[in-house]
């Protein structure tokens, strides 16, 4: 059977949404974050050398990186049901958007919280000149970027139901996750309505809602951990 360790409130949420979504029966092994460092527990690295969230085993197989999960579940056990057919339109904007989100929108989402990181543990004195310079980085290069690519991103789905044309895949999971921690910092529904209501109506999923409730997704948590996030 599959297993997955999937780390709380963690991108890799995204992979039992897939599982779900696949209708497959898998084994959850649920790692907690340090309360204090919120970094991933010691047990991780037991399962991979890099100690980080997602890794599925199934069989002999140790698979670790989300991109790559999503690949190997897909083609072993989605086939159509998740990914567009081959040599369509719909292949070429899966390809793109599948990767889009994890090479083009999760490095800032990830750089913004290298430099909380950093601010929080800098002393007091040299506070307020880190802060005063990745408040410049964040507004000259970084919240810039993902302006750029939200505006990009409402004017995909103001003319797709979905990331890949009319129908729902895998590569919708992979985006929720982003476009979930950039709401109401960086987006609404009055500055990019199609995106608002993408989010609300494949938030509503079936799959989606088992999964939150078996990978013990806290909305709170989620939040405080992106609370940083807001426009500058
Ligand atoms: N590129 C990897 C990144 C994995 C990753 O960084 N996972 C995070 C969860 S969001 C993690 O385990 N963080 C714990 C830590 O860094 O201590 C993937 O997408 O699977």
């Amino acid at each position: 059977m599959i297993s997955i360790h999937h780390l709380t409130n963690s991108r890799s949420q995204r992979v039992i949404w897939l599982l779900e979504e696949l209708g497959l029966k898998y084994n959850l092994i649920i790692h907690e974050r340090c309360a204090k460092t919120r970094q991933a527990a010691e047990s991780l690295y037991q399962v991979h050398p890099l100690g980080k969230a997602p890794v599925l085993i199934d069989g002999d197989i140790n698979l670790a990186e989300s991109g790559a999960i999503f690949d190997y579940l897909v083609a072993t056990y989605g086939k159509e049901a998740l990914a567009p057919a081959e040599n369509s339109v719909e292949q070429i904007n899966y390809f793109y958007w599948k990767n889009f989100s994890e090479a083009s929108l999760m490095p800032y989402l990830a750089m913004s919280q290298v430099f909380t990181r950093i601010t929080q543990g800098t002393p007091f004195f040299f506070k307020p000149l880190i802060t005063l310079l990745f408040k410049k980085v964040n507004a000259k290069y970084l919240y810039k970027n993902l302006k750029i690519e939200l505006n990009m991103i409402e004017k995909h789905l103001g003319t797709h139901q979905h990331f890949t044309g009319d129908n729902f895949s895998a590569a919708d999971i992979l985006m929720e996750f982003m476009l979930d921690a950039l709401a109401n910092r960086f987006f609404s529904q009055t500055s990019h309505p199609h995106t608002s209501q993408y989010l609300l109506r494949i938030k509503q999923r079936p799959a989606y809602l088992r999964a939150l409730k078996n990978g013990n997704w806290s909305e709170d948590e989620f939040n405080q951990y992106w609370l940083h996030l807001k426009n500058s």
